[in-house]
């Protein structure tokens, strides 16, 4: 009898920024597929809200309330989930977007960005790092862009840090897949979330994702659950520095 490559019965999946959009998303989904999934917010109550949207349908849900730009709050919030049973898989969701020109970025802003986006990476995968460097055992899967790999106008900040966190998944690769450690990417396209929704309400903007995209068309939330179950199955046990892009074809095609 094949064993299911696929299964996440038992796997705990702490997904940073997960009180709504496409973490959310992403929870729900590898909460459908058996995994024990870890929601991260900074809001307790959004926190609370969005776990009980998952338990209310019988899955297996937590909250790890703290702010992931905050060491002092990461490594406590980490050292808390050891005695719940650690975390197996990492998925550094969280991320903000703010769209101004180069030359109007303010340094405020521009490290907001860096921070939420990339150096939040850093801080809460290191704290795991260590317990899956002493466990032999783990996966991290950062959530990266397009804007990894394109540049688009009046996303600088964004861009840039989301090209650090393609890279940052390679670096991690090269210093803990040595230990059973597995660290990959997706890139999600166009898809509608509360961080996009005021460019699908642009009719130009919507109707240039829809002819620059293959598929002639947005993702939805739910499409980027395969590769996270791929990603944090035994199916990728031998996967890693690799950016998986959910896009309809949007970064292979002119
Ligand atoms: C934008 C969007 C994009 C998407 C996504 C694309 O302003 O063009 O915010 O950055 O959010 O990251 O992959």
């Amino acid at each position: 009898m094949h064993k299911n490559l696929f299964d996440l019965t038992g796997r705990r999946i702490l997904i940073t920024g997960s009180n709504g959009g496409i973490g959310h998303s992403l929870a729900l989904g590898l909460a459908q597929h058996g995994a024990t999934v870890i929601l991260n917010g900074r809001s307790a109550a959004k926190l609370h809200a969005a776990a009980e949207l998952l338990r209310e349908q019988g899955l297996s849900a937590e909250e790890a309330r703290f702010d992931i730009t905050d060491e002092a709050e990461v490594a406590d919030a980490i050292a808390r989930l050891d005695p719940l049973g650690g975390v197996d898989v990492l998925m550094n969701n969280a991320g903000i977007q703010r769209r101004i020109s180069l030359e109007h970025v303010d340094l405020e802003t521009w490290n907001e960005v860096l921070l939420t986006n990339l150096t939040s990476a850093m801080l809460v995968s290191r704290e795991i790092a260590k317990r899956m460097i002493q466990k032999r055992a783990g996966k991290i899967i950062n959530v990266c862009s397009l804007m990894s790999d394109l540049g688009r106008i009046t996303t600088g900040p964004y861009t840039a840090a989301k090209g650090g966190l393609k890279m940052l998944t390679k670096a991690m690769c090269a210093d803990w897949a040595q230990y059973n450690i597995q660290i990959n990417a997706i890139g999600p396209g166009y898809f509608i979330t509360e961080m996009t929704q005021v460019l699908a309400d642009n009719p130009e903007f919507d109707a240039w994702v829809k002819s620059r995209t293959p598929a002639r068309r947005w993702g939805k939330p739910e499409e980027l659950v395969g590769s996270a179950v791929f990603l944090s199955s035994a199916a990728s046990d031998f996967v890693n520095g690799q950016i998986i892009y959910i896009d309809g074809g949007m970064i292979s095609v002119l």
